[in-house]
């Protein structure tokens, strides 16, 4: 029989891993994660990563563990004038997919990928919206859905 939202909810773990890079950022994406899982009765853990680049490999030993009925992923990866850009959010979000896909375990891509600290301030709370609350909402639904295969 398939639980109901909250009974699945109940028994659910789920992992939040943030990276400090772009701190101002990311600590709004956290926040507004938080205030979303504040309401459901899973159990949430924070780990802090240094940047975005390092969020895969968390994420991958979190999902082995089996601990965990998803995992949130949080950073904000800013152009400005350097390529590194291309490298850190690509091989975040490769790296993040890769985890999700080899273990089973939904890992939620909340990073932010935008030119400027402005777009990335107005989408962590300011003006369009908190992709940590999205993100939170994305983990949530996903576990439901795991728990109905
Ligand atoms: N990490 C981020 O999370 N966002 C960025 O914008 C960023 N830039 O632009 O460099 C960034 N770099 C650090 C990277 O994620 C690693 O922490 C670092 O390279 C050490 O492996």
């Amino acid at each position: 029989m398939v639980g109901t939202k909250n009974d699945v909810q109940k028994k659910a773990s789920i992992l939040i891993i943030v990276a400090s890079f772009n701190e101002l950022v990311t600590k709004s994406l956290h926040a507004g994660a938080l205030d979303v899982l504040d309401s459901s009765p899973a159990q949430v853990t924070t780990k802090w990563v240094p940047g975005c680049f390092e969020l895969p490999v968390v994420a991958a030993k979190a999902a082995r563990s089996g601990k965990y009925s998803a995992i949130i992923t949080l950073g904000a990866v800013i152009r400005g004038e350097t390529p590194h850009f291309d490298f850190v959010a690509g091989e975040a979000a490769r790296g993040i997919m890769d985890v999700s896909l080899e273990t089973g375990v939904p890992v939620i891509f909340g990073v932010l990928t935008t030119n400027t600290v402005e777009q990335a301030l107005n989408r962590s709370g300011i003006k369009y919206g908190n992709k940590g609350r999205d993100a939170a909402h994305a983990a949530l639904q996903m576990i439901q859905t795991m728990s109905e295969i």
